[in-house]
Order: C-alpha cells, then sequence, then structure tokens
C-alpha cells in the first residue's frame, strides 16, 4: 500500500460519508487527511506501520489508527464495511460532468441509482428529470456527460498511470534476471492521456521475469501470459504489457514499442531505401540486395544514426516533422523541469485552495523556485469562494508585506485568475486589475456558446492591456469533459498580436492548451507559461506533468516565461500594459 493508495481511500471515505450526510466536519478530516498523507515529504507508509504519526499536524487519532491500519494490514475495515452500505457502482458517478455529490445523493436516495447504467436508465425514462432541483435540461446535460465518459473510459490520465509506471518499472529493475527496463508506448512518448502502458526488459531469463510480472502486488487479472510477454490489469483496470526480448535486440524493441506507429512507418521506410529491413528485433540486410555494411548497434543513438539522423526525444516522435528536423541537425533542445524558475496561476484559501498564502510560498522556495504567482478566483467564480475586490485589495496588501520578508531571491507576485464573462469583458474593473503584478483571465462559466462568439469573447479578454496571460484555453477535462467550442489558431493570432501569453495548464486533467498547437503558437511569436494551478502545496508538483506536455509541443526553455530569472519575469510582466 502506497501513500498515494491510502490517501485515495481517505478520499473515497469522504464521498461515502458525504452521501450518507454525515457531519461536515468529520468529512473535512477526511480530505485534508489525503492531502496530508498524499503529500507529506517523508515516508509517512513506514511511519504508520511502527505507530510513530503523532508529530503531524493535521491527522487526529481516528485517521492515525487507520493509516495503522491500511500499513500494517492493507486493508481497512471501516472503509470496507462503508463501501458495502452502497452499490459497487458508486465511484462511477462521481466522473460524471454536471452531477454532483448532492445531486448523487439524492437519486441514490430517490431513485436507487448507484451505477452509470442504472443513471442512464433512469434518465431516459425521465425519472431524473422530475427529480426536485433537476429538470429535463439538466437531466440531458448529464446524459451527455455519460456519452463522453464513456467514450473515453480507456484512455487514462497521466496521474492515475505514473505512480504506476514508477512501481512496476521499480519491480522489474531490482529483477535479478532484468538488466535493462524501460516504459514504452505512449507513455514514454508523452501524451497527455494512454489506453495503456507498455514495458520493455532486456533479459536471458524471460520466463523467470514474466513470471515476476504477472505476481505483482497490484495486479488483479492475467489477461495473457506467454513466454516473451505479457499483459495484466492493475488495479484501476487499467492494462499493463510487458516484452521480455534480448540485450542485444533491447535498442530495436524500445525504439518500435515505443512508436508512435507513424513514425515508425517512416523509420522502416528509410531503412528499405538503405537496403536495410527493420523490425522490432533487429536492423537486418534485404537478402539479394547489395546494401550498405549495417554499423554496430547497442543503443537509440546508434540505430538513428545508423539511419542518418539525429536521436529525437520521445515526445517528437509522432512524426510531425521530427525526422525531418533530425536529418537536418535541427532537433529543439527540448524544455527541462530544472530550467522552470517560478511558477504562475496558483490558488490559497482565500478562494478554493487548500493551503494558505504563507504555506504555498515556503513549499515553492523549497521546490527551489525564485517565483511564485497567485492568482485566486475572482468573484463570479462564487463556487470557488471567489474573492471581491475588498478581499482582494486585502490579498494585495497581504502579498506586499510577505514579501517585505523574503530576501532578494524570492517573491510572491500578485494576481488574480479573473473570470471572462460571457459578453468578453472582465471580473474586475481596470483599475484594480492594474494594481496586481499580472492577470490571469480564465472562462469558467457559460460553455455552451457558438464557436464564433466564444472566440470573440475570449479575444475581447485577452484584448485587455492587463490581462497578462489566457488560462486554460479549451476547459476540457481530459477523458471527462470535453473543450467548448473555440477558434484555437484565431485566439494565437490574437494572443500574438497583443502580446498575451497562452498558459499550458500543467494540472494532468487539463493539460491545455494542448501540446498539439505549441508548434504554430511559437511560429507565431506567442509565448508559453507552464502553471500547475496548484490547490495545494502538492499541486506545484504538476508541473512534471506541464513539462512533458510542453516538451511534447516541441517548446524549449526559451519558448517558456517561467525559465527566466526574476529580474527578467518582473520586467516581462509589465511589458504589455506598459505598452498600451
Ligand atoms: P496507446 O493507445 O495510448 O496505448 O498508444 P501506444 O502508442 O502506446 O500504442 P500501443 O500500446 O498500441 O503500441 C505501442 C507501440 O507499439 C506503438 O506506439 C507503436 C508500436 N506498434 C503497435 N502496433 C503497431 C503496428 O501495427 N505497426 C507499427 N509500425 N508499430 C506498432
Ligand atoms: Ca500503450
Ligand atoms: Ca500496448
Ligand atoms: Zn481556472
Amino acid at each position: 500500500m502506497t501513500s498515494a493508495d491510502a490517501a485515495a481511500i481517505f478520499e473515497k471515505i469522504a464521498l461515502l460519508m458525504e452521501l450518507k450526510g454525515e457531519n461536515p466536519f468529520k468529512i473535512r478530516a477526511y480530505r485534508s487527511g489525503a492531502e496530508i498523507v498524499e503529500s507529506y515529504a517523508g515516508d509517512i507508509m513506514k511511519m504508520a506501520e511502527a505507530n510513530e504519526l503523532s508529530g503531524i499536524k493535521g491527522l487526529g487519532e481516528a485517521l492515525r489508527d487507520k493509516l495503522h491500519e491500511l500499513a500494517t494490514t492493507g486493508h481497512l475495515s471501516f472503509y470496507e464495511n462503508l463501501k458495502s452500505e452502497f452499490p459497487d457502482g458508486i465511484f462511477e458517478l462521481f466522473e460524471i460532468q454536471g452531477l454532483g455529490p448532492k445531486g448523487i445523493k439524492q437519486i441514490y436516495a430517490e431513485l436507487g441509482v448507484g451505477s452509470t447504467a442504472e443513471l442512464k436508465s433512469a434518465i431516459e425514462d425521465g425519472l431524473v428529470a422530475k427529480l426536485a432541483g433537476f429538470g429535463e435540461k439538466k437531466a440531458a446535460k448529464i446524459l451527455e456527460g455519460i456519452a463522453f465518459r464513456e467514450a473515453h473510459a480507456s484512455e487514462f490520465r497521466l496521474e492515475q498511470v505514473m505512480p504506476v509506471v514508477e512501481q512496476v518499472l521499480e519491480i522489474l529493475r531490482a529483477h535479478p534476471g532484468v538488466s535493462r527496463a524501460e516504459v514504452c508506448g505512449s507513455y514514454r512518448r508523452g501524451k497527455e492521456t494512454v489506453h495503456d502502458l507498455d514495458f520493455l526488459v532486456a533479459t536471458k531469463h524471460p520466463e523467470n521475469v514474466i513470471e515476476g510480472f504477472v505476481s505483482m502486488p497490484m495486479v488483479i487479472q492475467v489477461i495473457a501470459k506467454g513466454s516473451t510477454k505479457a499483459s495484466v490489469h492493475v488495479a484501476q483496470g487499467l492494462q499493463c504489457d510487458l516484452r521480455a526480448v534480448a540485450s542485444s535486440e533491447f535498442p530495436f524493441a524500445l525504439n518500435y514499442f515505443t512508436g508512435s506507429k507513424e513514425h515508425n512507418v517512416a523509420m522502416r521506410q528509410r531503412a528499405l531505401s538503405r537496403g536495410w529491413t527493420l523490425n522490432e528485433y533487429a536492423l537486418s540486410q534485404i537478402e539479394g540486395r547489395e546494401g550498405t555494411a549495417i554499423p554496430e548497434i547497442e543503443d537509440e543513438p546508434d540505430l538513428y544514426r545508423a539511419l542518418g539522423l539525429d536521436w529525437p526525444e520521445p515526445e517528437l516522435r509522432e512524426n510531425t516533422g521530427e525526422i525531418e528536423a533530425a536529418e537536418k541537425g535541427q532537433l529543439p533542445y527540448l524544455i527541462k523541469l530544472e530550467n522552470l524558475r517560478g511558477v504562475f496561476h496558483n490558488h490559497t484559501t482565500a478562494s478554493d485552495g487548500k493551503a494558505t498564502l504563507a504555506e504555498m510560498a515556503e513549499a515553492a522556495q523549497e521546490l527551489g523556485f525564485q517565483y511564485l504567482g497567485i492568482a485566486d478566483h475572482s468573484k463570479s467564480s462564487f463556487q470557488a469562494n471567489g474573492l471581491d475586490a475588498t478581499r482582494l485589495r486585502r490579498q494585495i496588501e497581504t502579498i506586499r508585506e510577505l514579501n517585505q520578508t523574503f530576501g532578494s531571491d524570492f517573491r510572491i507576485f500578485a494576481g488574480s485568475e479573473v473570470d471572462i464573462l460571457k459578453d468578453g469583458s472582465l471580473d474586475f474593473d481596470d483599475d484594480l486589475l492594474a494594481e496586481l503584478d499580472y492577470v490571469v483571465a480564465s472562462v469558467h462559466s457559460v460553455f455552451n456558446l457558438p464557436e464564433a462568439e466564444m472566440t470573440q469573447r475570449i479575444i475581447r479578454a485577452i484584448e485587455n492591456p492587463h490581462v497578462t496571460m489566457l488560462g486554460h484555453l479549451t476547459g476540457r477535462l481530459l477523458a471527462q469533459r470535453p473543450s467548448y467550442a473555440v477558434n484555437i489558431p484565431t485566439v494565437i493570432d490574437a494572443a500574438a498580436e497583443t502580446g498575451t501569453l497562452i498558459e499550458l495548464n500543467a494540472s494532468p486533467w487539463r493539460l491545455d492548451m494542448d501540446w498539439r498547437w505549441w508548434k504554430l503558437a511559437k511560429e507565431r511569436g506567442v509565448k508559453c507559461s507552464i502553471n500547475p494551478d496548484a490547490h495545494s502545496v502538492h499541486g506545484l508538483k504538476d508541473v512534471v506533468f506541464g513539462i512533458r506536455s510542453a516538451r511534447k509541443g516541441w517548446l524549449t526553455r526559451e519558448d517558456v516565461v517561467n525559465c527566466l530569472t526574476l529580474d527578467e519575469v518582473t520586467t516581462l510582466i509589465a511589458k504589455k500594459r506598459l505598452k498600451s
């Protein structure tokens, strides 16, 4: 049981207690407990096992005992009992857009609906529309949410799969028969979601390794098991494939199983034009054809070199120009996590965040950042406890005071994530915006406008000289909610013209603007800000997901403003409004 697993159980307890209408304080204790467990810097599970949790702030006795039980037995009887009071499908309902905990509670209590399938037929039978507070329109909206969720049920977000990847690689690498182990496929290529995970090992004893793989603790079902490959389902229904090859075959298999399919096709054609064949095991001479001699290949870069190419980072391998760039020695030098010097767009307890301003500042410094941009919600986002003008002015003041306590090497920027209203006007007037160091403008409501109107709405917002950057451009939630209709190239052009930055929202739920658009943005001269949109101390680390997507979008440190030093970035965020 990892700390992430334990945190997920606390989170589920909170959901179920909500359905039962239990004491909100108790519910909150589980929520914040989940947060503490997940973000704790040390090995909290080991401490729980040894009953050494008493020093941890915010973990009461009840939660400490439960964590101890989880750490020692892998189970929690309290949770098992609670869960048994509900149908198995109850958690599915929390993944449907347009339906909140209150609504779930109501349909469960009044209609006995406890799964997506039951909800679907209840809506189709007209039962949901008749419930108090629902109606035809809301019921139809929920049905759309179900359809989207079903269509994307086989997609997994990075925050779901990353811990699995790390655990599986650790197990494979610890196996005495394994000389090399890598994750391949869409995960290695940095895709925003993946369908399954593809692992590859080099070994002389494939049977032993396969045996170890199918008996990993997280395996819930073995789908297939052969002498050199196997497929299993792990906890959340996610499939993991394993291939075992000989050490000499490893570079070819690594390349093949990393893909993409389209990149592989281009590679194979290049090999053919040299009189060679390329597959997942080898590069070999075509029989009967006088090809050039094949150089020795020990690693992936050797393979690319043999084909006259520089080594493209896996994120670039979508056959969208990387082969041509690799041929000309023009591959981009992709941004790295350690290039980030600070982050914009983060929330605190003033709106819907879980950590205070001071806690966020401390965490940012611990991560080695030189600056932290705060951008709490504005007043129209009342569901997120958005700040009104008075509260925002008070926050600006607090930030200025806090900044006095830091040396010259760290600073908090006072900002706001200001709502773009339906007509493209902003939630605060210009006088107030001018008092801020920077402004993120985002759409949080009225998602159903026609494309032209939505595009105009966003453009009007970014034409405001105080708007430093555009937040989560499409509003999508990966595998859960589609983007609203918006013409992205037109918005990119407007951003270029007005000198507005575009956010790459690093939350694994968003990764928005999508990596497929960054090449265009870069061509037009639009700069990127990688924003964790952190709602907790832990959330700051979401920049790792943003970096993956930025790399996939061909971005270098020159393209991303939060690679700038504190002085440089201070100048940059003031530039747009000075110009006007
Ligand atoms: P996904 O759908 O997120 O799992 O995406 P991938 O890219 O991981 O796809 P997957 O797991 O089906 O296959 C892993 C890699 O194996 C893929 O990126 C390229 C390679 N591959 C699979 N099938 C083919 C094929 O039919 N032709 C070629 N050239 N390569 C293939
Ligand atoms: Ca895959
Ligand atoms: Ca696969
Ligand atoms: Zn937002």
